[in-house]
């Protein structure tokens, strides 16, 4: 039998936002594929989505509520299956016992991108508004990115993805699209195919690597450096678009005079560690292209100088007025064109919160020193701390503490589950319904349940409107129903949003936001206070910061020559193509594909360290330590160490991963995470006089702890 073929939408935090094509054989999804019509998806889905039945089957999905009936931790905890009334009745009675001795802000809701669906992923927020919880500033993956595209560009828009194919030369900057941004792939093929030049930039060569025709690797964290470096080319050289300049930018002068005195070429090779002629030639190349783009990635704004170097690459189309040019311009996220009333859907408008704000890269410092109040009470939705957070080893010390009440709504039991008191499961995207943008392409669309709920899962809205009641909380918000939600989401003033409405996207269709494809997305203007692309910013200035782009050395850089005598090694942590964050750390097949825990280590430091290629080895610094199995290989430059994928960490042989070494010092702009800025040294590991590979799955995935009696088809 063929089943019926369903659309829907991929949840993920990918900037891709697949349109799906799901087949459904006697209520069990069969099949899933790419949709041939999308304009973006084009039929095909990345390897781990087109499996996700994998996941959606695993003997490690939650199906039922749960209570912990032994200690927290792995390997430790035992649950009992309960039912939602008795979970919901425990969760409401704690909560309120909370607020009475602590106050509301004792209350942390914890969440973050495991769905980035509209509806699911802000469900959450009237209730704990609401409740007068603490209020969780989300700022793990991008907020840096958008602070420092936001003071030159002003909003998080740019050319669209699909028109670079026009291009005659692509830069890839911090950004490894091979495997996190795929549907981008054919597009550089296809300006390759018509003789477009392809430079990445990046430390670290990967799958992307393959498309280039120059990778400049620099020293992590020197991104503005190079960037002004181009610009002192491009200066010198006169390879600027004058008209441009005058027209559409601000500050012109006062960065020519900057430029050309504090970034001569010489001073930023010794930075960046590139040669003058890669940085003259890259610059040269981009100058005298017909059409540059660039493509803006996440990784170096997440150093503790990163969102100044997003506001310095974001200057480069204004010199050479790429952003006009068809085939050219920039682009670094597209979800600034999606202007949903947000207010509204999260309840900002109704309860006015005003309450404490805890930074989610702090999650460590909030569980083990906040005081004023204690956090008492923890609620995950969305996410999996317990693997994604930086400082991992003091975040698991805080999530074990015996007085802490812990929730989580999860689909699969998790890293994160082992240490919850209750546990929910959660609907996945092919169980409910959902308003999609995407933070890559320009097309909303919504994804209808292609199944029934498995088990007994309910999607986040459901939860949060069940605990609302629970709490006694008569708002008439609490009776909205997710399509009430969509639609005022969609009750917008937004030049971008006229004229979508909820019945077209019900109907199924993938809707464009009205941003032509081939439009200069600032042919009226930027977004700036001045209205015009700003080397020159009042608001940094407003800020006590520079007003004018400038390299600053990282905090646990090349720079730091004291850290360095203890921890001379950069780690890097960036995403692996078989994982999606930590969200397939569950599927055999996506861990099988990953092999082993390792670690890159260029052959030079491997040498100077007697480590040679598979040995187990001890990654540490002050924060914490992890033994991953060396890979020695150029791939890295010298001085830098690469850790790629988002492991789980009770997949690692210390039951922390690399998150363990990083630290929760947050970025310049944005009060962002800074996953890539961190010092560690690498040593060969010997323990019972053993030095040999790391064991494959050092810790099996073991069955889920939650009773799950009943059994799946
Ligand atoms: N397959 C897959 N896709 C994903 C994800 C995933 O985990 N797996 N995660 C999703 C999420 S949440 C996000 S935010 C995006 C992230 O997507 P990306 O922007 O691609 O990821 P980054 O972590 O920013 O790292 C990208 C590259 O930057 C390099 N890099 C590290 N430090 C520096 C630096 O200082 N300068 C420069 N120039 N390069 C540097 C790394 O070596 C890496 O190759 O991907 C999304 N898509
Ligand atoms: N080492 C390292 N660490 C990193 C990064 C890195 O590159 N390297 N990247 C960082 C970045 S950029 C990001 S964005 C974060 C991502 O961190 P997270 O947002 O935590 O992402 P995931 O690991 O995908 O976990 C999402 C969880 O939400 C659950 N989930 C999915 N949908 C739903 C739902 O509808 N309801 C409920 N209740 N749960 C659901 C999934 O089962 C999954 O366990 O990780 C950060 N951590
Ligand atoms: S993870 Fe990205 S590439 Fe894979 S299906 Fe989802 S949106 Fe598409
Ligand atoms: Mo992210």
């Amino acid at each position: 039998m063929s089943g019926r073929v369903l659309k829907t939408v991929c949840p993920l935090d990918c900037p891709d936002a697949c349109s799906i094509l799901a087949t459904v054989e006697n209520g069990r999804v069969t099949r899933l594929e790419g949709d041939p019509d999308h304009p973006f998806t084009r039929g095909f889905l990345c390897h781990k989505v087109a499996h996700y039945d994998r996941r959606l089957y695993s003997p490690l999905r939650v199906l039922y509520p749960a209570r912990r009936v032994g200690p927290k931790g792995p390997g430790a905890g035992r649950f009992e299956r309960i039912t939602w009334d008795a979970a919901l009745d425990e969760i409401a009675s704690r909560f309120k016992a909370v607020v009475a001795e602590y106050g509301g802000e004792a209350i942390l809701p914890y969440s973050y991108g495991g769905s980035i669906g509209i509806v699911q992923r802000n469900s959450g927020h009237r209730f704990f508004y609401r409740l007068g919880a603490s209020r969780l500033l989300r700022t793990i993956c991008d907020s840096a990115a958008m602070a420092g595209w936001d003071m030159t560009i002003g909003k998080a828009i740019g050319n669209d993805l699909m028109q670079a194919a026009e291009s005659d030369y692509i830069v890839i900057w911090g950004m490894n699209i091979a495997a996190t941004n795929l549907h981008f792939v054919p597009i550089v093929k296809a300006a390759k195919k018509r003789g477009a030049r392809v430079v990445q930039i990046d430390p670290h060569r990967n799958r992307t690597s393959h498309l280039a025709d120059d990778v400049l690797q620099l020293r992590p964290g020197t991104d503005a450096a190079l960037a002004l470096g181009v610009m002192h080319v491009l200066i010198r050289e006169d390879l600027l678009d004058r008209d441009y300049i005058e027209r559409f930018t601000l500050g012109y002068e006062a960065l020519r005079e900057r430029v050309l005195n504090e970034y001569p070429v010489d001073r930023v090779a010794r930075i960046t560690g590139l040669s003058e002629s890669q940085i003259v030639e890259f610059a040269r190349g981009y100058g005298r292209a017909r059409a540059p783009f660039l493509r803006v990635g996440f990784a170096f704004t997440r150093h503790d100088n990163g969102g100044m170097a997003m506001r310095t690459i974001a200057c480069l189309p204004g010199l050479v007025g790429a952003f006009r040019k068809r085939g050219g311009g920039a682009n670094h996220e597209s979800a600034g064109a999606f202007e949903f009333n947000l207010d509204r859907v999260r309840g900002e408008d109704r309860f006015h919160p005003a309450t404490r704000e805890i930074n989610m890269v702090k999650l460590a410092e909030a569980l083990l020193e906040e005081k004023n109040p204690p956090v008492k009470a923890l609620y995950v939705y969305n996410c999996n701390p317990a693997a994604v957070a930086p400082d991992q080893s003091r975040v698991l010390e805080g999530l074990r503490r015996p007085d802490l009440f812990t929730v989580v709504h999860e689909q699969i039991h998790t890293d994160t589950v082992d240490y919850a008191d209750i546990v929910l499961p959660a609907t996945t995207f092919l169980e409910n319904l959902e308003l999609y943008k995407s933070y890559g392409h320009y097309y909303l669309q919504v994804g209808k349940p292609v199944i029934e709920p498995l088990g007994e899962a309910k999607p986040n809205f459901d939860v949060f409107r069940l605990l609302a009641r629970r709490c006694g909380f008569t708002d008439e918000c609490f009776d909205d129903t997710e399509v009430d939600v969509m639609s005022q989401a969609l009750d917008t003033p937004s030049k971008f949003m006229a004229g979508i409405n909820l019945e077209r996207l019900m109907a199924g269709e993938p809707i464009r936001v009205n941003l032509a494809a081939d439009a200069d997305p600032f042919a009226d203007g930027f977004y700036t206070p001045s209205g015009k692309l700003e080397f020159y910013s009042e608001r940094m200035a407003a800020r006590g910061l520079d007003p004018l782009p400038r390299y600053h050395a990282c905090s646990e850089g090349v720079e730091n020559t004291a850290l360095r005598e203890r921890y001379p090694l950069q780690l890097l942590v960036p995403p692996s193509v078989h994982f999606l964050n930590s969200t397939f750390g569950v599927v055999d097949e996506q861990r099988r594909r990953m092999g082993v825990p390792s670690v890159k280590i260029h052959p030079a430091d491997a040498a100077q360290r007697a480590i040679a290629q598979g040995d187990r080895v001890r990654l540490w610094n002050d924060r914490g330590e992890c033994h991953y199995q060396a890979e020695v290989t150029t791939d890295t430059r010298e001085g830098v160490v690469v850790a790629e994928g988002l492991w789980w960490a009770k997949h690692t042989e210390d039951g922390q991963s690399a998150n363990a070494l990083v630290s929760t010092r947050l970025t310049d702009l944005g009060a962002g995470s800074t996953f890539q800025c961190n010092l560690v040294e690498v040593v060969r590991a010997e323990r019972n006089g053993h030095t040999g590979r790391v064991a494959a799955e050092s810790v099996p995935n073991t069955e889920s702890r939650i009773p799950n009696p009943e059994p799946r088809a």
